[in-house]
């Protein structure tokens, strides 16, 4: 008998600063009775999915920074979409900024969490790949200060066994990087959930950030053919406080194949039926790990960090 789960991106568009998360909330909700209605069983939201995207500018208030990040969750305020997601049966992930305090110490991360059917929190990622800078950079009119605001994620990348299927998650800039995947992979996975807010400036180079969508894509197709896994992959889209984030929420099959995209820059729900087996084909034939791979070759990959180039010629 197949295995499937009916997959939904639920992209969001943009959220002000000034937009209380009770409205933000009753968006999601909106979004999940939506893909239900289409018939999904699992449904990813954005990252951050709760607040604008903050890491754009270098605030020093600590209560202000403190407004973005959630202390519990689900909280007063995200309990109506737990409730809702539980009473139509539906899962879901969803990122946002945790303001953790484990052994009496405040931690701030970027975080996804995973949610059952029946409203249980099974998993909880917090985002290892932190991209931008630790402080303000001269002469850009849009920062990037995700070092600044949390600190990498102290999970790694667990998997977990839960709606019939292995799933992953990650965040974001998690998604360009090769590793993200592949050690997701070697646990099983079937399913990588990932959120993104993904600004079209982000470098400041115009025939770099002009790519911007096609590097998306590339990552993901990349990311799902070489894992034999699928991957859901979910926007905050659209002109938000002046920065314009990328759409293109997609749905990308083990085959690398896009099945299903976001053709705006809105709130906006894709689904797709994701069959597992279909991971199953390649995992056995061209992307068997286990027959296939040579991980003594593969040691640099965990003991250096960066580049270390052969001395100069001559
Ligand atoms: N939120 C992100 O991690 N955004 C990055 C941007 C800065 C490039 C991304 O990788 O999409």
């Amino acid at each position: 008998m197949s295995r499937s789960i009916m997959g939904a991106a639920a992209q969001l568009g943009p959220i002000a600063r000034s937009d209380p998360r009770k409205e933000v909330v009753a968006r999601l909700i909106s979004l999940l009775r939506e893909a239900h209605g289409r018939g999904a069983e699992l449904v990813v939201f954005p990252e951050l999915a709760l607040t604008t995207f903050f890491p754009r500018w270098y605030l020093e208030d600590p209560a202000e920074i403190d407004a973005f990040f959630e202390t519990e969750m689900p909280g007063p305020e995200t309990l109506p979409l737990f409730e809702e997601a539980k009473r139509l049966g539906v899962g879901f992930y969803i990122g946002y900024a945790e303001l953790a305090s484990e052994s009496g110490a405040r931690q701030r991360f970027n975080t996804s969490i995973l949610v059952d059917r029946a409203g249980r929190i099974v998993g909880k990622y917090r985002k290892v790949h932190l991209p931008g800078y630790d402080a303000p950079q001269p002469g850009r009119t849009s920062q990037h200060l995700e070092k600044y605001y949390f600190q990498p994620g102290d999970f790694g990348f667990p998997v977990w066994r839960t709606m019939g299927a292995v799933m992953g998650m990650c965040i974001c800039n998690d998604r360009r990087w090769p590793e993200t995947y592949r050690v997701m992979a070697l646990q099983g996975t079937e399913i990588i959930l990932v959120g993104y807010n993904t600004p079209d400036d982000h470098t400041g180079d115009f025939d770099f950030d002009s790519l911007t969508g096609f590097h998306n894509q590339l990552s993901l197709q990349a990311g799902a053919y070489q894992n034999s896994t699928w991957v859901i992959a979910t926007a905050k889209a659209g002109l938000e406080e002046g920065s314009r984030l990328i759409g293109n929420s997609m749905i990308v099959a083990p085959s690398g194949q896009v099945v299903a995209m976001a053709t705006s820059t809105h709130d906006e729900v894709v689904v797709a039926r994701c069959d597992l087996d279909l991971g199953t084909l390649y995992r056995k034939t061209i992307f068997d790990l286990a027959r296939h791979r040579e991980p003594r070759h593969y040691g640099l990959i965990v003991e250096r960090k960066g580049p270390v180039s052969p001395p100069e010629e001559g």
